[in-house]
């Protein structure tokens, strides 16, 4: 197996995605930190957004982690992390794309948000899309992991804003929406 070298941030959630899927295949792989406040001279090279993270895979390159991820899962079979269907692959992306354009984007909103009208906005959106997705979660009715037995690429999206929860709270005052049981289980 060509060696695989993954170039990531220790606080970026986008990364640990990566780091999480790699290590739930069991591949193992070389980690390459990178400052984003100080990046190296031929960094562009590497990535051609400037951003982490990147794979390298032998020749192969690739960027964007919900990218890399499914690269991964196809490149590497065993221990799959995709579902099998077509339509539960509809479903596993939908659900992945609701993290990355709403989700995400609305987390970024209140974390770089300089004045308290945007917090506001952002800290309004994402009580709604958490709501989404309690809706969406009680009707796939699925259990332990997002959409059932089986651990899958919606999982490790979602696992590191999960972890960086407590951040929204303490430094944003994020509050937990009430009522969202099934994703608080
Ligand atoms: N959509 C990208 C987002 C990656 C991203 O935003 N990475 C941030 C760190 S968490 C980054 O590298 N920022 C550096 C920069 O924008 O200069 C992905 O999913 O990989």
């Amino acid at each position: 197996m060509s060696e695989i070298q993954l170039y990531s941030a220790v606080l970026c959630r986008f990364a640990h995605r990566t780091r999480l899927a790699l290590i739930e295949k069991g591949l193992p792989f070389k980690l390459v930190e990178i400052d984003l406040h100080n990046k190296p001279e031929n960094f562009r090279d590497i990535s051609p957004y400037g951003k982490v993270p990147v794979l390298k895979h032998g020749k192969n390159r690739i960027w964007e982690s919900a990218i890399i991820n499914e690269y991964l899962d196809e490149t590497f079979p065993e221990r799959p992390l995709m579902p099998k269907t077509p339509i539960q692959r509809s479903q596993a992306r939908i659900w992945i794309n609701f993290a990355d354009t709403r989700l995400f984007t609305a987390t970024g909103k209140v974390l770089y948000s300089r004045n308290q009208q945007s917090l506001a906005e952002g800290l309004q959106k994402l009580t709604k899309h958490l709501q989404f997705i309690e809706v969406g979660l009680q009707t796939l009715a699925a259990e332990p992991y997002w959409l059932g037995s089986e651990v899958s690429l919606v999982d490790l999206t979602y696992y590191p804003w999960f972890e960086q929860w407590t951040v929204l709270s303490h430094y944003r005052g994020f509050q937990f929406p009430n009522g969202l049981d099934r994703l608080k289980h």
